[in-house]
């Protein structure tokens, strides 16, 4: 199966793909930035979801790190991984919490039969992760996942909502491909 990471500009509530992921806060019940976009765009059935979640599941809010699915509601996309992003300067390993919001979302995408998927830039908007860093953390993460337990997933989409952002991502994406191209270093 031919698997690829690719980078788009634009609004990711408008993309055509089985799940997008929100950015999202512990409480479930909305935010700003993407998170907002997700609930004005998808409607209420997203939110009455992450009631259902909070109520059932996580009634303490949802830990960084972790990943729950809903349905799209009225997005093109079918349906909405929401993760938690650390808060950078908040959280004691924010490295670590942001690579286990890409692979949570990831497995739940091949768990439930997704086959493309699009993040935004977890974190890296009111949440303060430097976007350099991040972006080098998604790439390896999914390209870690595409390599190991690919599953019904064959296409993962960085959606940035700025051509800045984009730059960041392309240039990320260029240096892994780099230097898993390069040969193996001398041992002697
Ligand atoms: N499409 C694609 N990317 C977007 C969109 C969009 N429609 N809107 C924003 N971005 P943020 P965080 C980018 O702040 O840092 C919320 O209030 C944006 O440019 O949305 O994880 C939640 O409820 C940035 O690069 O998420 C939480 O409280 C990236 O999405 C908190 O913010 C993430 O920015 C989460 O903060």
């Amino acid at each position: 199966m031919t698997q690829a990471i690719t980078i788009r500009v634009g609004d990711i509530t408008q993309l055509h793909v089985d799940i997008i992921v929100n950015a999202a806060n512990a409480s479930l019940m909305g935010g700003g930035g993407v998170d907002g976009a997700i609930h004005r765009q998808g409607g209420p059935a997203i939110l009455e979801a992450c009631r259902k979640i909070r109520a059932e599941t996580y009634p303490e809010g949802l830990p960084t790190g972790a990943a729950v699915l809903t349905s799209g509601g009225n997005l093109p996309a079918r349906s909405v991984i929401h993760t938690v992003g650390p808060i950078f300067h908040q959280d004691p390993e924010p490295h670590k919490h942001l690579a286990d919001c890409y692979a949570n979302a990831l497995n739940l995408a091949k768990e439930t039969g997704g086959r493309s998927i699009a993040f935004p830039g977890i974190s890296t908007g009111v949440y303060g992760f430097p976007k350099d860093q991040a972006a080098v953390i998604a790439i390896t993460t999914i390209q870690n996942f595409l390599r190991d337990a690919p599953g019904s997933v064959s296409n993962v989409i960085l959606c940035s909502f700025s051509e800045d952002d984009a730059l960041i991502l392309e240039k990320a994406l260029a240096q892994s491909q780099n230097s898993s191209s390069a040969p193996a270093p001398s041992t002697t």
